[in-house]
């Protein structure tokens, strides 16, 4: 994988050593930005790990898959290379090949890494000479953990505003089920003393345990889902806070608003800010992957809790930059493009991707709406990153490797097409396959990729 990753690295080495030119490469050249969005467990390093193994394939072996074939032809190409991103870390292939190889899915992402795909047209074809002013085109992407997007639209909150969203979404199901213990925390709890650190850390405690039990059981909506993961940087020890019950948060005398107004206030300023600038600047294309099996694995109504998270994130990257959107997209390109994915594909055989894809559109329905002025368009498709099971003996039937390493075959329930015709008291148990020993193969041979890749290259 060493060989690998600096055979790619050098031909940029050289590039620079030779001194380019830096006023006409600053004319030729074309950035295209793309987020690849996602909630926590969603799919976005495994999508990395198998967007760079197939471009390192076309780069280096000259191995194509179809959709690079019809977007990118050879001939077209002089050459593409991958480089550090400004100065984030590198995306950790190496490391989550690794992995792979050694039958494990790559870790949850603790800290944010970056790549920036450059390819290099050749002067002398036709098509470039009429259709593409650049010479340079880069593709610049992004990888993070998950938990910090669920926190950017605290951004456009008060302490208050958010207390309250966030208590209120605790008393319904199915995060109700998950918050007793801190409830009753809060419940035993004498705001009458004032906050000192140890109180404060008494309930930032208790709150963070719900945080990660209502995490392990499926829920995407965690504010902040920074202070669960060290990587932020901000120090949820010294600056921590919680919601309060409304009889305390609407109480703006109160020493514990008033402190914990503060702290929430340090967090945006100290971090969110500085999160949205540098990780999640406004892009051209957005891509938001969902992943629907893990409600589908727990119940309807982690379906519903997953919809609303969906439509208020849609809200912080399309409305919160309306001024962004106007200026530098909708004037190069008159429209905005926005795909919304369900990931893991693999995981259902063939005869259910039609309802995982009406099920995918029910549920991103929250976000799609606000996007109806017609500047913004949207689409809906399916992607796996890598082909991990098998065709089965008929249409809703698939094999796939168990963790024990047995080839098993495993029999499909129709999926529910939407979320009203999910049973309330139903769920779909997720398919539960290991990482396969050919894995290489079947990232590079899969189809799960090609319409993302062809979402990526059309004009
Ligand atoms: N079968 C299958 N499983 C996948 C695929 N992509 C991801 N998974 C599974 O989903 C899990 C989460 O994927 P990641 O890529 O780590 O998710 P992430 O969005 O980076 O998650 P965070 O780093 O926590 O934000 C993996 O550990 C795999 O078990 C896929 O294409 N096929
Ligand atoms: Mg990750």
């Amino acid at each position: 994988m060493r060989k690998f990753i600096d055979a790619i690295l050098t031909p940029a080495k050289q590039a620079k050593a030779l001194g380019a030119n830096q006023w006409q490469r600053w004319f030729l050249q074309s950035e295209h930005r793309f987020t690849i969005t996602g909630l926590s467990r969603s799919g976005k390093s495994m999508l990395f790990t198998s967007l760079m193994t197939v471009l390192k394939y076309r780069s280096e072996e000259q191995y194509q898959c179809l959709p690079l074939l019809r977007f990118l032809p050879m001939e077209l190409v002089d050459k593409m290379w991958l480089e550090p991103l400004g100065n984030l870390p590198l995306f950790p292939v190496q490391e989550h090949i690794k992995d792979l190889e050694a039958g494990h899915w790559p870790p949850a992402t603790e800290s944010v890494a970056g790549f920036k795909l450059v390819v290099r047209l050749r002067q002398a074809h036709q098509l470039k000479k009429y259709l593409l002013p650049y010479t340079d085109v880069v593709f610049e992407f992004i990888d993070y953990p998950g938990e910090w997007l669920t926190d950017l639209p605290m951004l456009g909150k008060s302490y208050t505003q958010w207390s309250d969203s966030a208590w209120a979404q605790q008393m319904n199901a199915p995060q109700q089920r998950y918050a007793k213990s801190w409830h009753d925390c809060v419940n035993a709890f004498d705001f009458e003393q004032p906050p000192t650190p140890d109180r404060i850390m008494q309930l930032v405690d208790a709150y963070r345990r719900y945080l990660q039990e209502a995490k392990s059981q499926g829920i995407s909506m965690l504010q902040p889902g920074s202070f669960l993961i060290p990587g932020s940087g901000f120090d949820f020890t010294q600056q921590g806070f919680t919601p309060l019950p409304s009889r305390i948060s609407s109480d703006v005398a109160s020493p514990w608003t008033q402190c914990f107004t503060q702290h929430f206030d340090a967090f945006k300023q100290q971090w969110l800010t500085r999160l949205k600038k540098d990780t999640f600047r406004q892009t051209d294309k957005q891509i938001i992957l969902v992943d629907l099996f893990e409600g589908l694995n727990h119940s309807r109504s982690h379906l519903y809790q997953l919809r609303e998270t969906l439509s208020h994130l849609a809200d912080t990257f399309v409305y919160g930059n309306e001024n962004w959107f106007k200026r530098n997209v909708l004037q190069q390109q008159g429209i905005a493009k926005v795909a919304f994915v369900a990931t893991k594909s693999d995981l259902v055989p063939v005869g259910q991707r039609d309802a995982l894809l009406s099920l995918l559109k029910d549920v991103t329905r929250g976000a799609t709406a606000r996007f109806k002025d017609g500047e913004v368009q949207f689409e809906h498709f399916l992607v796996s990153a890598i082909q991990a099971t098998d065709e089965g003996s008929h249409d809703n039937a698939l094999r796939y490797m168990n963790h024990e390493g047995r080839y098993m075959e495993a029999e499909f329930e129709a999926l529910p097409p939407d979320l009203k015709s999910m049973p309330a008291e139903e769920h779909y148990p997720v398919l539960p396959a290991a990482v396969p020993p050919d894995y290489l193969a079947r990232i590079l041979n899969g189809k799960g990729l090609d319409r993302l890749l062809q979402f990526l290259l059309e004009k």
